[in-house]
């Protein structure tokens, strides 16, 4: 029989971090393959890599290229990926498919959790997490239920601005899923700075989130730490100006829906599309500042986190 070749790949950059145990922070592919247009999608791949590494710590996207799980990609392996015309959304049911089609895939939130979780990464960087939809209640994201499950840190602004948040988060409540509000104790709401919806504590320093987490984790929880950070404000969008565009997209999606046009995994990327041409690109812009800021905080939790191995945490 064939020798089970492992499907993770770590790129040399990886590997050499892991061995000197520097800080390394996961960095999600859907949101480049289906989230965001051409060129802004390489563009942005980018940048987030380099606040990465310029606040301290090594970046590792994640995605699937060539039958394996690559973990750190590098910049011919990021355009090709930005680039790709067949690249399909990997979550969890899905990288099997990847692997044996060898086709290229963007891994989701529950797709790049499940990768850093095997490969020992535990802080990770997204804009928003999957929920449940308004539309269609029993479309809910594997991402809730790998947060359920995988315990890793997660930061976000929110869930998708089209989804559902009470219901996303009753069920991120239901599963034991702690979510920490990011200086602020309300949860953020993607494009607007969130106003309506507690978040279950709130934390201010990278320091504060660390010590919750490893505490929530000496417990002996199995759940993910979802820390939540609001977009920044000079970016923001006030939620009576986006609340239309969303309604909008909700009905186009309810009547594409009922109509078979699309279905599933479509839904994202074609709402995501439709509020950025509803918002005149605005809604883009917000994006893209949400991620890097994302980026730069998960940076420097990654490096409290590498800190925090060489002190007790103090219940
Ligand atoms: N939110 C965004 N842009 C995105 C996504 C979420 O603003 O591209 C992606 C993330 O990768 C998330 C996924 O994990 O959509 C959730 O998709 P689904 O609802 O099909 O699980
Ligand atoms: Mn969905």
């Amino acid at each position: 029989m064939d020798k089970i070749q492992t499907p993770f790949i770590l790129s040399s950059d990886i590997l050499r971090a892991r061995q000197q145990g520097l800080p390394i922070v996961a960095l999600e592919s859907t949101v480049f393959t289906h989230g965001l247009p051409r060129p802004e999608n390489l563009i942005l791949a980018e940048d987030m890599e380099n606040t990465v590494r310029l606040e301290g710590a090594i970046p590792a996207t994640i995605a699937v290229l060539d039958g394996k799980i690559q973990i750190g990609l590098s910049r011919d392996q990021l355009q090709r990926l930005a680039n790709a015309d067949d690249a399909i959304k990997v979550s969890l049911r899905d990288f099997a498919s990847a692997i044996i089609q060898k086709k290229p895939g963007g891994t989701t939130v529950a797709g790049t959790m499940f990768a850093a979780q095997q490969t020992g990464i535990r802080v990770f960087a997204t804009g928003g997490i999957g929920g449940v939809h308004k539309e269609a209640r029993f479309d809910v994201s594997t991402d809730l239920q790998a947060l359920a499950s995988i315990p890793i840190i997660v930061v976000c602004a929110g869930a998708k601005s089209i989804l559902d948040l009470p219901a996303t988060l009753e069920y991120l409540e239901t599963m034991g899923v702690p979510v920490v509000g990011y200086g602020t104790d309300k949860f953020p709401e993607f494009f607007s700075l969130g106003n309506n919806h507690p978040v279950s504590i709130q934390l201010d320093t990278p320091r504060e989130v660390i010590k919750f987490a490893n505490t929530h984790w000496e417990l002996g929880m199995k759940s993910a730490v979802l820390v939540c950070q609001p977009i920044p404000v000079d970016y923001s969008i006030p939620s009576n100006e986006i609340i239309d565009v969303l309604d909008q997209v909700s009905k186009e999606v309810s009547k594409l829906q009922s109509e078979h046009k699309i279905k599933g995994q479509e839904v994202t990327p074609y709402e995501l599309r439709r509020v950025n041409e509803l918002t005149n690109g605005r809604s883009l812009q917000a994006n893209l500042e949400l991620l890097l800021n994302n980026a730069r905080l998960a940076a420097h939790l990654a490096r409290e986190l590498a800190d925090s191995h060489h002190r007790p945490n103090i219940l």
